[in-house]
């Protein structure tokens, strides 16, 4: 059973931007009112997208939130302060600035402690948002296994914080850059259940299908929000849960120019002996740089539709979660 999110105390509710922690007044008032909020990871926009693109698309990820039914929480930490919901003037800091490190759950308290700022990754991000007590979270792609982690051991943070801790993230799957059925076999031995939405293929982030069956189908929000009660009520929520969208067919990135690039992507990271917390943000990088603004369009286009799904799931749990108090007393 996954630890139950820690109360908070009053003080951490205040935006003084003093302290380990604050929460934004709109994203403190909508979990106080047992509304939809919708978790949203920073690492994207610092480390996922360029310079120039990133602040237009933070706004239109949080926008595309709303449109679902429920409130944004862009999580980073600014100067040793964790912020759930970022102010415009935050999220400024957070896509221009220089020394926006990258910062997974083991960096958290160390960052903190020294007054360092950071984005947030899937990992982290999940930590932060059960800390307060979210339990939807939107992001593109998903951390996994990398190829050859038989010998690197490269299996991102995402998939251990997932495993102990009660989010619902929606995602478009994992890039091909990583080893797809490893990560999918990793999925299961840590009992995080995958749903393709709407789909019965596995998402390969660029392309609609991995190549790769996804365990689960659901057809709607409503169905993501059931799963979650579900998993409440039978005390099998100790582990997170996966909502895979894929793109439509007919927005997906060429498979041809994204087989080549998957291919020189990673010639390039041996040759250059990248690896490490390196290895996601080069490898797209490289893609934004060489797929004529193919991989760009795509990332952005996923992210949004991701957004506006987790919105839609948030309305729709929080809806169920007030229902069923109302019904159970
Ligand atoms: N996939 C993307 N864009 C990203 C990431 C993954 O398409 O920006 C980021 C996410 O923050 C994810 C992290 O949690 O990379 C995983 O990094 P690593 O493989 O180092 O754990
Ligand atoms: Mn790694």
């Amino acid at each position: 059973m996954a630890p139950a999110a820690r109360p908070l105390a009053d003080s951490l509710q205040v935006h003084d931007g003093h302290g380990p922690l604050v929460i934004a007044n709109a994203v403190a008032a909508a979990l106080a009112a047992g509304q939809g909020v919708v978790a949203l990871e920073s690492t994207i926009l610092s480390h996922g997208l360029p310079r120039g693109d990133n602040l237009r698309v933070g706004r239109e990820i949080e926008a595309a939130v709303r449109a679902g039914g429920a409130v944004p929480a862009t999580i980073a930490m600014l100067n040793g302060t964790v912020h759930i919901g970022l102010d415009d003037a935050a999220l400024e800091q957070l896509c221009s600035s220089d020394d926006i490190i990258k910062l997974s759950m083991r960096d958290l308290g160390v960052a903190a402690a020294l007054g360092l700022s950071g984005a947030t990754t899937v990992a982290s991000t999940s930590a932060l948002a059960h800390r307060v007590g979210i339990r939807v979270f939107a992001t593109g792609g998903l951390g996994g296994v990398h190829r050859g982690a038989a010998e690197t051991f490269d299996v991102s943070a995402d998939l251990g914080v997932l495993a102990t801790t009660p989010v619902l993230v929606v995602c478009a799957g994992v890039k091909s850059i990583l080893d797809v059925p490893g990560t999918l076999e990793y999925l299961e031995t840590l009992s995080v259940p995958v749903l393709g939405y709407r789909t019965d293929a596995f998402p390969g982030f660029y392309l609609s299908d991995s190549g790769y069956a996804a365990p689960w189908r659901i057809e709607s929000a409503a169905q993501a929000a059931a799963v979650v009660h579900a998993r409440d009520v039978l005390a099998t929520d100790s582990a997170g849960v996966v909502v895979a969208n894929p793109l439509p067919l007919d927005r997906q990135v060429d498979p041809t120019l994204h087989d080549r690039l998957v291919t020189q992507g990673l010639e390039l990271l041996a040759r250059k002996g990248i690896h490490g917390k390196e290895v996601t943000p080069a490898l797209l990088e490289f893609f934004h740089d060489n797929s004529g603004g193919e991989s760009l369009r795509a990332n952005i286009e996923l992210v949004l539709a991701n957004a506006r799904l987790a919105g839609e799931i948030a309305a729709a749990l929080s809806e169920l979660t007030v229902t069923q108090s109302s019904t159970s007393v």
